[in-house]
């Protein structure tokens, strides 16, 4: 018997995503592991999804977004009022650059498989999101300091692909505080932390976690050290997103948005 060693081992390219997802999640999210899941989000807001991407999927999605970050990651280092006068502190990279230069992102995104899973954890139909500057970015979290502050976001549902993390003792961590709400108008950090529970989540490269992202305050820890922390960020919309209209300041001031507004500090 021959074995074409160079087809199959040959790295996963956009096409071969959904399948890959598919037949993966058939073994890791079904029965009592994807009952477990639905329960958790119920009940938390929150939850992580461990083990979520196949390694040589992995691999290929954390080559393609380390190319990109190399060549049009913007550092940004803001704070913003709308959240509180919280910090950003990050490399990030926009929906139109990863349209162009991330074909795997974008069929990680586009995939049905998804779709389906991230649909039966929350338990009601998600839909990408109507505004496309939110289907996915990329951010990297890279010097002694580096954090994505407390923040909520415009869309119900976050789902964030951790391709790089490091190990908690340098912080990298999501923590999230649910049932609580954004007023753009009057944001109120300290008052969230203290009307509920800080839940505390460390992740390693290739989990994935899903986050009620509009009534769950949420942040990543500062990082320290020599560390570095790379996720891609895909929003969700729930069937009631699509019924309003929501407006994306923080997407557009970090990400740059769709890329035809102007992406100016506050
Ligand atoms: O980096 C993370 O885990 C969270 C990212 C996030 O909350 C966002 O981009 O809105
Ligand atoms: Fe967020």
């Amino acid at each position: 018997m021959t074995v074409d060693h160079a087809e199959v081992s040959a790295a996963p390219v956009a096409g071969d995503v959904n399948n890959l997802l598919q037949k993966h999640f058939s073994e890791k999210f079904a029965g009592r592991s994807l009952a477990a899941v639905q329960e958790k989000f119920a009940d938390e807001h929150i939850v992580p999804l461990r083990g979520f991407c196949p390694p040589e999927l992995l691999r290929a999605l954390q080559d393609e977004a380390s190319g990109i970050l190399d060549v049009h990651g913007v550092d940004r280092k803001f704070t913003f009022q709308i959240t509180d006068n919280t910090p950003r502190q990050m490399t990030t990279v926009g929906q139109p650059v990863i349209k162009e230069h991330g074909p795997l992102i974008d069929a990680l995104y586009f995939s049905p498989a998804v779709k389906n899973l991230l649909s039966s954890a929350v338990g009601e139909e998600v839909h990408t999101c109507p505004y496309a500057g939110e289907h996915y970015v990329i951010s990297r979290l890279g010097k002694s300091g580096d954090t994505h502050g407390w923040h909520w976001d415009d869309y119900t549902y976050g789902f964030i692909l951790i391709l790089e993390a490091p190990p908690y003792q340098d912080g990298g961590f999501v923590q999230a505080v649910p049932h609580t709400s954004w007023d753009k108008e009057n944001p109120d950090v300290h008052a969230a932390l203290l009307k509920s529970k800080v839940h505390s989540y460390a992740f390693e490269a290739g989990d994935a976690y899903l986050v009620k992202t509009d009534t769950t305050m949420h942040r990543v820890y500062p990082i320290r050290g020599e560390s570095r922390r790379t996720i891609v960020n895909m929003t969700w919309a729930s069937g009631s997103d699509l019924e309003r209209a929501i407006t994306h300041e923080t997407n557009d001031l970090l990400f740059g948005g769709t890329g035809d507004g102007p992406a100016a500090g506050v």
